[in-house]
């Protein structure tokens, strides 16, 4: 039986054993929404990287660099974690090396941490990504990013939302409080996810920086079915 669990935050990671388990890695706004959106428009990889100084580097070998700090794109690189920076062709056949405040810190740990395959998750292609895991049937841990550590609503959201997915399909074990507490919020909220999130703190901040548009984008449910998780230290289509 496939067991599900959340993790509510960066913080509480080193709580769950997630080796050799199927683990996505949950940003919503914008990371990991970026990161499908992306390959779903042609992008050959997303490299996610911590550090700014090693994204800049790997703009000399060829990749776009692409940098977000507390909501705004760093001077000096070619895009921001806007999704809308990946669409019309921009990205199209091109390796991006993308560093953000907290996702891609977060794909980095569960990386190194000896997940099966850890995937990128988005509303965009929640269904796909749902029917993924199945067929795989692996153990989940849904991993969400939060904010500098904090727990946030947007990414308890989707983890809600996608443990609610697999749990209608087929018979789970959820013996996990965060879990079942995410089902209910997704519950609660899932009629019209941008309305219920208007009162969050990354929604405010977002939209301070003129980000609505993202955010109009990224709580889309299931617009595509390209999956997207590591294949050889990289983002790629699964
Ligand atoms: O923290 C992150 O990884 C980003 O997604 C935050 S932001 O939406 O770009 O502000």
């Amino acid at each position: 039986m496939m067991n599900i669990e959340v993790v509510l935050s960066p913080a509480l990671l080193h709580l769950s054993d997630i080796k050799d388990k199927n683990v996505v890695v949950i940003d919503i706004l914008r990371a990991t929404s970026t990161i499908c959106t992306a390959i779903h428009e042609g992008a050959e990889a997303v490299k996610a990287v911590k550090d700014i100084e090693q994204a800049k580097g790997l703009g000399s070998k060829g990749y776009l660099t692409a940098a977000e700090r507390n909501g705004q794109k760093l001077d000096g690189f070619d895009m921001g974690n806007s999704p809308f920076e990946c669409m019309n062709g921009a990205v199209k056949g091109r390796k991006i090396a993308l560093t953000t405040t907290n996702g891609t810190k977060c794909i980095e740990a569960a990386a190194n941490d000896g997940a099966a395959n850890v995937l990128s998750g988005s509303f965009l292609n929640l269904e796909a990504t749902a029917e993924w895991l199945l067929k795989d049937g692996r153990d989940v841990v849904l991993f969400c990013a939060g904010w500098k550590d904090s727990f946030n609503l947007e990414d308890t959201l989707y983890a809600g939302a996608m443990a609610k997915t697999l749990s209608d399909k087929t018979n789970c074990l959820i013996d996990c409080d965060a879990a079942l507490m995410s089902i209910d919020l997704y519950n609660m909220a899932k009629e019209n996810l941008m309305d219920y999130l208007t009162k969050s703190s990354h929604y405010k901040r977002l939209s301070h920086l003129h980000h609505d548009e993202d955010m109009v984008y990224c709580l889309q449910k299931s617009i595509f079915q390209t999956v997207v998780g590591i294949v050889d230290t990289e983002m790629k289509k699964m």
